[in-house]
């Protein structure tokens, strides 16, 4: 029988957002929210998709000494599923590992933390007697795994005709924009037996393999402006023959983005204003109704270098940007706006629009 579940890692829940004191309250709020809002957005769109259970691959918390608040949280979204009758299967990775304070909590019998000293197999969905899908996992035991911890998987017991799914929290082929945890080669991956590696810790989505699968979910909510784009997860369809096909689904609460823009051919502030009108009402468009955080980097040299660069100009532009905003999108609103920094040749200006 064909079935389908949810692939998502790095949920980083109650993300601080440091940095970002120059926000207006309103909006820092919103973004503080913003984690825990998607983690919502996943549950519905677990129930929604009716998927037979679903796998999370590390750092769903963002400390690993985990507020209260996160768990609280995450124990509400689970028992949401459970009562679903939707399985998930937990491995925490260097963000959340296992030797972080936990509070004691109950978490519904459908949810399964993988251990940390060894790999484990649970049956993820039956039909019947038998088992038509097969979960390993494998926790952190503490933040900073240098251990090849793929290599473990290879031992795990495998029924016969089940299709296979390794969750795990790894750095693969030693991607140098992230630390190097539990660092393991794609070919320890594709060589292992397995149908599906469920990875996480890499925050921009990344299907490193197919067929066997190798992936990364990305995070489902931006925790920065170097975060940028659309962020959710995977539903992953299994036909009965065995065919994989994924699907990405969006679940950001608020979208990131940046614009580098050359002011180059522009000779008047009304030219320049009208550009950046544009882009943010492009990035407004592409964020599809939810709230976006746009940077627009001014780069190059113009005409109207030395008035972007006079004292107070950035936060002039930002205001001036804003009252534009409201006057092209009537159903928009603007609700502030960010800090600005400026470097030689380079004016940075940080625009909140929702
Ligand atoms: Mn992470």
């Amino acid at each position: 029988m064909g079935f389908r579940f949810m692939h998502a890692a790095d949920l980083h829940v109650d993300s601080p957002f440091r940095g970002m004191s120059a926000l207006p309250p309103s909006i820092r709020d919103r973004v503080r929210e913003s984690t825990f809002r998607a983690l919502d957005e996943l549950v519905r769109l677990a129930l929604r998709e009716r998927v037979d259970f679903v796998v999370v691959s590390g750092d769903v918390y963002d400390a690993s000494d985990r507020s209260l608040r996160a768990q609280l949280r995450l124990q509400a979204a689970l028992r949401q599923l459970a009562s679903g009758g939707v399985p998930v299967f937990i491995a925490h990775g260097n963000h959340d590992p296992a030797d972080g304070r936990t509070a004691r909590l109950d978490w519904p019998e459908s949810v399964r933390f993988f251990a940390a000293d060894r790999v484990e197999t649970v049956p993820a969905l039956l039909d019947g007697d038998r088992v038509v899908a097969e979960v390993h996992g494998r926790s952190f035991g503490s933040a900073a795994v240098r251990d090849n911890l793929a290599l473990g998987f290879r031992g795990a017991s495998r029924t016969e005709g089940a299709y296979q799914i390794a969750v795990l929290h790894a750095n693969v082929d030693g991607d140098e924009g992230h630390d190097n945890y539990a660092p393991c080669s794609l070919r320890d991956l594709t060589e292992g037996g397995f149908d599906y590696w469920a990875l996480g810790h890499i925050h921009t989505r990344r299907v490193l393999h197919e067929r066997p699968w190798v992936v990364y979910p990305g995070n489902p909510q931006g925790r920065s402006v170097r975060e940028t784009g659309a962020r959710g997860c995977y539903i992953v369809d299994v036909s009965e023959a065995g065919e994989t096909s994924l699907t990405f689904h969006a679940l950001d609460d608020v979208r990131w983005a940046v614009r580098l823009i050359d002011i180059a051919p522009f000779r008047t502030e009304q030219e320049l204003l009208a550009e950046l009108a544009a882009e943010l009402e492009q990035v407004r468009d592409e964020a599809s109704g939810r709230p976006a955080v746009a940077r627009l980097v001014l780069e190059g040299r113009g005409p109207l270098h030395a008035a972007l660069r006079a004292g107070g100009g950035a936060e002039e532009w930002v205001s001036l940007l804003r009252e534009e905003a409201r006057e092209r999108a009537d159903s928009a609103r603007t609700i502030g706006y960010g800090s600005n920094r400026s470097r030689m040749r380079r004016c940075r200006t940080c625009a909140w629009t929702s």
